[in-house]
């Protein structure tokens, strides 16, 4: 198993840069229907370029909207959070619980907040979602308007193989706040962390050498971590 597990966490450091992560749908992303996947490990927006004097803003209602996400991996943690900062940089508000999301597929969650004073304030409604290849982030510039919002889109759903439920991330609770616009990515959970205790995983990193080592050992990585993802 410890040589499975170190195949899979050295796959996923190869695969990282190709391998579809997570979407933001609803509200509007800051990289419209374009994102790039590849920038999607850049805090605090992925690829997005954060910036309220350019940035399209979608009405987001402070006692209840929805945000709709979209995951690709088998599962993840989500942090939804928020900020006045006109460069989404920092003074990050968190706005739902931590969930954990088990299951590729839609989270739709019909009933997030923000603070009362935001309404009539422009801002950003940010998702940071731990994978298992590391932390992984999208924006969505909004106008915060009050009141609730008066229907549930019908896009709004969750995945029949989605299972949804409240947990705790160190990760994630680290964004919250004015520490960082971003996270190390030293503190993204993952299976590579399950397998420090063991010696096949550094022999394997050791002997590759990043960026690539042997091309044999590489594919066969390739092989087994797209086989397990
Ligand atoms: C942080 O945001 C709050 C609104 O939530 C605002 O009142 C405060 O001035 C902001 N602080 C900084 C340092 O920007
Ligand atoms: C999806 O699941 C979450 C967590 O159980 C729940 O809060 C939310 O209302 C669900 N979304 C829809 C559209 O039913
Ligand atoms: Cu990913």
């Amino acid at each position: 198993m410890a040589s499975l597990r170190s195949l899979f966490a050295a796959g996923l450091l190869f695969l990282s840069a190709a391998n579809a992560h997570f979407e933001l749908h609803q509200p509007s992303p800051l990289e419209g229907d374009s994102m790039d996947e590849s920038l999607q490990s850049n805090g605090p927006c992925g690829g997005g370029v954060p910036d309220l004097s350019k940035n399209t803003v979608t009405d987001f209602h402070v006692d209840g909207d929805s945000v709709e996400l979209f995951l690709l991996h088998p599962q993840a943690n989500y942090l939804i959070r928020g900020t006045l900062d006109e460069k989404a940089d920092g003074n990050w508000t968190q706005l739902f619980p931590i969930v954990q999301q088990s299951g590729r597929g839609a989270f739709c969650e019909p009933s997030v907040r923000a603070p009362r004073e935001w309404a009539g304030k422009k801002g950003f409604i940010a998702i940071a979602c731990a994978a298992p290849d590391g932390m992984l982030y999208q924006c969505a510039a909004v106008n915060f308007v009050s009141g609730a919002a008066d229907e549930v889109p019908s896009s709004c759903t969750n995945g029949t193989s989605v299972s949804i439920s409240f947990t705790d991330d160190e990760g994630l609770s680290a964004l919250v706040g004015d520490s960082s616009a971003s996270a190390p990515t030293t503190t993204a959970p993952g299976p590579s962390q399950s397998t420090s205790g063991s010696a096949a995983p550094s022999l394997m990193l050791r002997g590759s050498g990043l960026p690539i080592g042997s091309l044999a050992a590489t594919t066969v990585m390739l092989l087994v971590g797209a086989a397990l993802l």
